[in-house]
């Protein structure tokens, strides 16, 4: 089993010759060096679709690659289409070349998508491009080579669900895994070189399970140690935003479809994988092709929060690229060609702030930062957050001559453009413009992140007793220092050693520092106690996506919104809430009051009823109050707080039954499907 597991600073445990050796942090930031300079992918999803085109018996489909699950086509009439598949004019060096002057650095190949045809001389499989069509070659050895030649690295696309394969689901599935699954993993991986990257897909299918995907894990990297997987080798993916919830799950990065994350996210590598006009597959009608500026402008945002970008291809039958595709690629690697120093090898500002139309990145060493505007600013451009020191210098990469600048009175940085520049003609790139400014330390490491037993990453906690607490340094090499009473920590702090055991209110300020320069930004973390209550337990756990503040956090006085991505809700996938709270002694009760979220565009309702139980020694509970849901109108998006008022009753114990409406309600768009209990304050007077 692979767990990713944070143990003084170890992640990962890979079985490297049926040893468990835990993958120190040191190591998984070397293996991933290369990807996370690279910031810049091309994926390919080329097979059999390709000869359809997206249209079937003379019909447009709605899908390219899924034309076969989509138009139900039988897999013996598929399979005729992939017998006339014969791309004689693939030419993998061409490929290569539109790789190379976009300014890609890996490409992600679909060795096998969901058809599951194989695109190259597999032995386990004759449904492959070498025994099946006319065209005989192995597309992934000739694109091995022309990635090797090129200094591109290669990684292949490798679809779990598996249409064509007669055991590829229900119980006959781990026949298909062991049998011919891993088998053609070991093909690729031990056929074409050293392979950059495994992206699985299809996990989703029910036969698949998280330990399923640990175990391909493992057994992928001790084929090739050094490679790198995506996170849906298992299941632990929050759906198309791509990221996983639990750290333990299988997978090196994070994979958003379609969408960039709002913020970045120094939990975990991510690269979003976009396409570049509508379709993944080859499809005639989709000449929806995105402007090559919005294409510059998503790859700036994403380097900016810290992912990657893996812009996506679909050559025809013929094994062409279709014109408008190139042309994207190439207007991307000419403004590359200028700019790149502000996307390879950057990373993003540790406190990630989306300026108006700027997006900042820095060098690795800290030492330079990237202003990119998206928008040329006119005569003059402030930039926040930089604070300049005097020996700073600015430029507009592409130009030779620094501009000239000064820090205004708000520490921001207000640099002068030439009059020259205010010709588009005369500018060194078209669609954004950089900015380098040098001579600013800037901090290199992610924050450190302060956590507790329930919660990884607190901002604030509230507890009873006590509360331990933990702090994780952003490195191996790195010393945390920190403080209790809110004040800045430095090298004069004190440094983290051990868990830190709260029995009173504390502002933890934690900063890293290495061989004595701070190369982090402060991390905070506010810790209240509360003696209200003594304790508070949950009978069910919330959903691991709405996790709140912990169950404390539904006593901590503070309410969530009406937007239930605010973390003050605690969530509840069709189930209910079951709270049970000791009050620490026999106390009056006048008054409970239960805030519930309703928005029933998100599936989220309010319960159906709320009972209220009292008891004075924590066993025998009494029901005292009782509220009846009601049902809203339709699309309801409110925060609604239920009361619950009681005649003042002496108790020690409360219990709280919110019980969920269980699924949504037959008029709903969602009808039948689990409905969501959003929860949050829970008032006691
Ligand atoms: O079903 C596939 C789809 O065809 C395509 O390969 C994308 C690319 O990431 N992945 C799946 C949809 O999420």
């Amino acid at each position: 089993m692979v767990k990713r597991v944070l143990v003084l600073g170890m992640i990962g445990l890979v079985l490297a010759g049926g040893l468990a050796r835990a993958e120190t942090k040191k190591a998984f930031d070397a293996r991933m060096r290369w990807w996370r300079d690279a910031k810049f992918g091309m994926f390919i999803h080329w097979g059999p679709y390709a000869v359809l085109g997206g249209v079937y018996k003379g019909q447009n489909s709605a899908a390219a690659e899924w034309i076969m699950n989509e138009d139900n086509i039988p897999a013996a009439e598929y399979e005729e289409y992939a017998r006339q598949f014969n791309p004689v004019q693939f030419n993998a060096r061409a490929w290569v070349d539109l790789a190379k002057a976009g300014g890609v650095k890996y490409i992600i190949f679909t060795s096998k998508h969901h058809d599951g045809f194989a695109m190259w001389d597999s032995k386990v499989s004759g449904y492959d491009i070498a025994e099946f069509t006319p065209f005989k070659r192995d597309v992934l050895k000739e694109l091995a080579e022309a990635c090797k030649q090129a200094g591109i690295r290669l990684g292949f696309y490798y679809s779990i669900m598996d249409w064509h394969h007669p055991d590829a689901a229900g119980e006959r599935f781990a026949a298909y895994r062991d049998a011919y699954l891993k088998p053609q993993l070991q093909e690729l991986l031990t056929g074409y070189g050293k392979v950059g990257v495994l992206w699985f897909d299809g996990e989703w299918i029910d036969d698949w399970s998280e330990g399923q995907g640990a175990e391909l894990y493992s057994f992928v990297r001790r084929l090739q140690p050094e490679i790198i997987v995506n996170n849906r080798v298992g299941k632990g993916r929050n759906g198309m935003q791509g990221m996983s919830l639990d750290k333990s799950s299988a997978g090196d990065f994070g994979t958003p479809e379609q969408e960039i994350l709002a913020q970045g996210s120094a939990a975990m590598d991510w690269e979003a994988c976009m396409t570049t006009n509508d379709s993944w597959g080859y499809k005639k009608a989709d000449n929806n092709w995105k402007s090559p500026e919005a294409l510059i402008h998503n790859l700036i945002d994403i380097a900016a929060k810290g992912g990657n970008y893996l812009l996506n291809l679909g050559p025809d039958a013929e094994g062409l690229i279709p014109e408008a595709g190139q042309e994207r690629f190439r207007e991307i690697g000419k403004w590359l060609k200028v700019n790149g120093a502000a996307i390879y090898g950057t990373r993003p500002l540790p406190e990630y702030r989306e300026g108006e139309n700027i997006r900042y990145t820095r060098s690795l060493d800290g030492k330079t930062i990237y202003a990119t505007v998206l928008e040329w600013p006119g005569k003059s451009l402030r930039l926040k957050y930089i604070e300049p020191k005097k020996k700073s210098k600015v430029y507009l990469l592409g130009r030779k001559s620094a501009l000239t600048w000064k820090a205004n009175s708000r520490g921001e940085v207000v640099i002068t453009l030439p009059a020259l520049l205010q010709r588009a003609a005369n500018r060194p790139c078209r669609h954004a413009w950089v900015f380098k400014i040098t001579g600013r330390q800037l901090p290199v490491a992610a924050a450190p992140l302060i956590s507790t037993a329930s919660k990884t990453g607190v901002v604030r906690s509230l507890f009873t007793d006590s509360e331990q607490v933990t702090i994780s340094a952003p490195s191996d090499g790195a010393e945390v220092h920190y403080t209790l009473d809110g004040r800045t920590p430095s090298q004069n702090s004190p440094v983290y050693t051990a868990p830190i055991t709260l029995t009173e209110a504390a502002e933890i300020q934690a900063v890293a520092l290495e061989k004595g320069k701070v190369i982090s930004p402060v991390t905070t973390a506010q810790f209240s106690r509360t003696t209200r209550i003594k304790r508070l337990t949950l009978e069910k756990s919330p959903s691991v996506k709405y996790p709140g503040w912990g169950e404390l956090g539904l006593v901590d006085g503070r309410q969530g919104g009406t937007d239930y991505h605010e973390s003050d809700w605690i969530g509840f996938e069709g189930e209910s809430l079951d709270a049970t709270i000791d009050l620490g002694e026999q106390k009056s009760i006048s008054s409970i009051r239960l805030s519930c979220l309703e928005d029933q565009n998100s599936w989220i309702f309010l319960p159906s009823s709320i009972k209220l139980l009292t008891s004075t020694d924590g066993a025998t509970f009494v029901q005292t109050a009782e509220w009846k849901g009601e049902t809203s109108p339709a699309g309801t998006a409110a925060t609604r707080e239920t009361a619950l008022i009681i005649m003042p009753k002496s108790c020690r114990y409360l219990r709280i039954l919110a019980s969920n409406v269980g699924v949504c309600p037959s008029w709903h768009k969602g009808a039948g499907g689990k409905a969501w209990l959003f929860i949050d304050e829970i008032i006691i007077n």
